[in-house]
């Protein structure tokens, strides 16, 4: 094809690439049925799940079955999110096990510690919790490796080391951390599966631990980067989270694996699936046979943000890192916002993609978005968080009709 151009690549750089047929999905297949903790009980009566992957080179239609019923109505939503759910633990996350027999937890001053056992094993780890002034509850952020956004005021933080959880040391650190001295070196979950597990714990631990005065209905997730891949993880994983601010997350995180690849053929130099899996531990080995044929996948990260919906996302990300793929992220988080706009909560979601900066580096031009969510989604107040933005001269080029072949419907 011919795809050279960098500054058209959105007409130049049409989907395509990889095999047209199916692909067989992995023999031992690790995943439960069940949705899991977190996400409330499964929904009854949803459609059986199609496991015949069919290649298709453009954004997966969050509307449609895999066994190719319509989604009409919020019920049929529920249906299809445990759906997308599944999949996704299948063929990209790995298992997201379920909350272990036993979560216990005791705070000793602003330190909480959370143990956590199953089948006789257990592990024990710590979050530290920063409080503001006055009297709480208090709303929350749980912070992946610390605060890269600025803090917002009347908002406690709650610092996460997901290092602990799960080594992100390069390709040869899967299965170290306390999630695998738990669940056994062999799991299937990546390590951003293994952090949102954590992310799961936490709330649990400050579900059942008053004297920590966080309000548990007002939580928020966060993370720069590769961390930024994993808040975006728990967002989807854990339904009792109410805002989620992936930040700079790029490849694995709010962009696209199919636009990624797109732009990659057009030669932008952008992280993809392919070159992912080598560098780091972050996705589950059952996603490697997909890397070269992302076209046989039956969801792209569109969908990945669609589990949040309709609680809050705030894709903050930057125009100026092409390894980032901000073209990617820009298609792919506006696709995912259709899903809002179905639910009647377009406004629930936000993309504000902003360049000349630092990777992780907050521009204070993007404070105002910030706060708009924070105070929505964590504060109850009423704020106009109709973002939508970018400053990529490159991403308004995108061309929907080059990537999304469905329609919206309005969710009865
Ligand atoms: C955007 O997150 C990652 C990226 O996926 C990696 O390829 C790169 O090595 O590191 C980024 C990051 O985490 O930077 C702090």
């Amino acid at each position: 094809a011919t795809c050279q151009k960098l500054n058209d690549w959105y007409s130049q750089c049409l989907p395509g690439g990889g095999p047209t047929t199916t692909s067989v999905p992995p023999t031992s297949d690790p995943v439960p049925t069940t949705t899991t903790t977190g996400t409330g009980p499964a929904p009854t009566g949803c459609p059986a799940i199609n496991t015949n992957l069919a290649a298709n080179s453009k954004l997966p239609d969050p509307f449609t079955f895999t066994s190719g019923a319509r989604v009409t109505t919020k019920a049929d939503w529920a249906c299809r999110r445990a759906e997308i759910l599944q999949l996704f633990q299948r063929y990209e996350l790995g298992t997201f096990p379920p909350k272990p027999q036993s979560v216990t937890s005791s705070l000793s001053g602003n330190t909480l510690s959370i143990t956590a056992s199953e089948a006789g094993k257990s592990i024990t780890f710590s979050v530290s919790i920063s409080r503001p002034s006055g009297t709480g509850p208090f709303p929350a952020i749980i912070a992946y490796g610390g605060m890269s956004i600025p803090t917002p005021s009347g908002v406690a933080v709650i610092t996460f080391n997901n290092n602990d959880i799960a080594a992100q040391d390069g390709g040869g650190s899967r299965g170290q951390g306390k999630f695998f001295t738990l669940y056994g070196s062999g799991h299937s979950a990546g390590a951003l599966t293994a952090w949102a597990w954590g992310v799961s714990r936490i709330i649990d631990a400050l579900e059942q631990t008053p004297s920590a005065n966080i309000n548990t209905q007002r939580i928020g997730v966060t993370g720069c980067s590769r961390n930024g891949k994993g808040a975006l993880v728990a967002g989807a994983l854990d339904s009792r989270i109410a805002l989620t601010i992936p930040q700079e997350s790029g490849s694995g995180g709010a962009g696209c694996w199919r636009i990624s690849d797109a732009m990659l053929r057009g030669g932008i130099n952008t992280q993809t699936a392919s070159q992912i899996v080598g560098e780091n531990v972050w996705l589950s080995p059952l996603f490697n046979q997909y890397t070269n044929q992302v076209n046989n996948l039956p969801f792209d990260h569109h969908l990945l943000s669609a589990l949040v919906a309709p609680r809050g996302l705030l894709v903050i990300d930057n125009t100026s890192i092409d390894w980032l793929g901000p073209q990617s992220v820009w298609g792919c988080q506006k696709t995912a916002n259709k899903v809002w706009q179905a639910l009647g909560v377009a406004d629930g979601m936000g993309v504000s993609q902003i360049g000349n900066h630092n990777h992780c580096a907050f521009p204070s031009s993007q404070q105002g978005d910030l706060d708009a969510f924070v105070n929505k989604f964590l504060k109850g107040q009423s704020a106009n968080t109709n973002v939508m933005r970018t400053d990529g001269a490159n991403n308004v080029g995108f061309v929907e009709a080059n990537w999304v072949s469905w329609t919206v419907p309005t969710l009865s």
